[in-house]
């Protein structure tokens, strides 16, 4: 059953109880993503301030960068966060004990398996919460004791696998019994009421908060996020086994020109590719990788990420309130925002 709660802005804001909200005692079961060189301490305590769960990215940044920004986090805000490593970083191992040292409440895990830090997260009291791309890892991960799950289907931006989010969430619900949490391609209240139409107890949302006043990307960036349309992100890396989805661009499509191309060497794509995220980050938005999620398309926005919380939720739990043929009514009227 749905509840109300009112914001700061005094504006009503249903909500759901669900097994995420309860563990990471947040107001809303709305996950920030961690999007590598984006997602900072400001953004983070902007979406726990907003009632969800903010995440602070570690990607490859310095450990020192690490630590200011979930003090950062801890100086803006007093409600719970996370932060998020990428397991392909050659220092994971020393983040793993940064982040079990500074007790962060919340550790997700990116692209491989965390089984080797989770025992010593635990000990330090983290919630450890893997993001994964099959229902085999989630078995996995849930015998190694870890208290949730995001199930991260291939719409979403970034580091990907090969599931879609429709075929993922359900398989992953049907092989474990912790709680998941759906990602890849929720947008708006349409794809969260769908994610947990699909088994999921909570929503992992990166894109739409691209375009957060709080997120620090150049406006560039933000503008190429506002106008994509749905078939402007596009896929590299999957012939090296690392595939990452970005919007297309001229890096973008050079890139793919060279994985086409059998005279480039891995070595010359590893050099195109060094630094791109962050040449995207300050607004080189011609040779810079532009991280996105397919659902930029839904993104036609700035806005606080307190609006993004509050509208997600607004509009998930009226279009949930339907029953199917209402939906196909109201679909028929394209009236789905009720
Ligand atoms: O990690 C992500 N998304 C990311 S990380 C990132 S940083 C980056 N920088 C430069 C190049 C590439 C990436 C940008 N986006 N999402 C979580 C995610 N994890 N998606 C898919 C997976 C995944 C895939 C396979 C997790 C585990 C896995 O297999 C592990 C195993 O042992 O089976």
């Amino acid at each position: 059953m749905d509840t109300t709660s009112t914001t700061e802005t005094g504006k009503e804001v249903p909500t759901v109880d669900t097994r995420v909200t309860r563990l990471l005692g947040i107001k809303y079961p709305i996950i920030q993503g961690a999007m590598a060189w984006i997602a900072d301490g400001r953004l983070a305590a902007a979406v726990s301030n907003a009632g969800g769960l903010g995440i602070v990215a570690c990607g490859s940044a310095p450990l020192s960068w690490v630590k200011e920004q979930i003090d950062l986090v801890r100086s803006l805000t007093d409600k719970p966060f996370g932060a998020n490593i990428m397991l392909m970083n050659p220092e994971a191992p020393e983040l793993a004990k940064l982040l079990a040292d500074e007790h962060v409440p919340v550790i997700t895990t990116g692209a491989g398996s965390p089984s080797n830090y989770i025992g010593m997260w635990k000990e330090a009291g983290c919630k450890v919460i893997p993001v994964v791309a099959s229902a085999a890892l989630a078995k996995r991960m849930e015998r190694c004791g870890v208290d949730a799950v995001v199930a991260e289907g291939c719409e979403a931006g970034g580091h990907i696998g090969e599931l879609t989010t429709m075929a993922l969430t359900p398989a992953v619900c049907d092989a474990v019994s912790i709680p998941v949490i759906t990602a890849g391609g929720v947008g708006d209240g349409r794809g969260m009421a769908a994610a947990f139409a699909l088994g999921g107890e909570g929503v992992q949302v990166g894109t739409r908060f691209l375009t957060a006043f709080e997120c620090g990307i150049h406006e560039d960036y933000k503008k190429k996020v506002i106008s994509a349309k749905d078939a402007d992100t596009i896929v590299t890396g999957r012939n090296n086994g690392h595939p990452v989805r970005q919007l297309k661009n001229k890096f973008s499509r050079d890139i793919r020109k060279m994985e086409a191309d059998s005279t480039a060497t891995l070595e010359e794509i590893e050099a195109a590719l060094a630094g791109s995220l962050h040449r995207a980050v300050v607004g080189d938005v011609d040779n810079g990788s532009m991280m996105s999620g397919q659902v930029a398309c839904l993104v036609h926005d700035e806005k606080s990420a307190q609006d993004i919380v509050a509208d997600l939720m607004r509009e998930a739990c009226a279009w949930s309130a339907f029953d199917l043929q209402q939906m196909a009514d109201r679909n028929a009227q394209r009236a789905w925002r009720a």
